[in-house]
């Protein structure tokens, strides 16, 4: 059994498809282990997107993060992190395959409806970092 962190992005916070979103997951086998909504911080969207600090999207991202409340999530099933991965759709959803969450819900490269993990060691530092032990069941 893996976990994996999921948010749903202001984005799609802001159209009311919160549950349409987690369907997905239910339907797919993925279960949720752990749910909040909540405002991030400037601080939280720098130090959770860290890793794109340098890129020239960055300054954009970190606004459109704190654009409004996301969902985060901790998915829980058999390999859950490509599984999430696969059910989210390629980053820009113009690409992203018909019947995936990206090409459904999403606008924009930057307004793309979900994050997901891209590797288990990610998944557990970002799992981490929104939930303590206590919160995850
Ligand atoms: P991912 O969300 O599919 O894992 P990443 O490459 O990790 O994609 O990028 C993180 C987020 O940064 C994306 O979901 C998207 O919102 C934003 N992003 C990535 N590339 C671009 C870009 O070229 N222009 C604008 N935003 C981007
Ligand atoms: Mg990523």
């Amino acid at each position: 059994m893996e976990q994996t962190l999921s948010i749903i992005k202001p984005d799609a916070v802001k159209k009311g498809v919160i549950g349409k979103i987690i369907d997905r997951f239910e339907s797919n086998n993925l279960r949720i282990a752990a749910i909040k909504k909540i405002q991030l911080t400037q601080c939280d969207a720098q130090s959770f997107y860290a890793i794109h600090k340098d890129r020239p999207f960055f300054k954009d991202l970190v606004e459109f993060m704190i654009s409004g409340p996301v969902v985060v999530m901790v998915l829980e099933g058999q390999n859950a992190v490509a599984k999430n991965r696969e059910l989210m759709g390629a980053t820009n959803p113009k690409e992203a395959a018909t019947g995936t969450i990206r090409a459904d819900f999403a606008d924009s490269i930057d307004a793309n409806a979900v994050h997901g993990s891209d590797s288990l060691e990610n998944a557990k530092n970002e799992i981490a970092f929104f939930f303590g032990t206590r919160e995850i069941c």
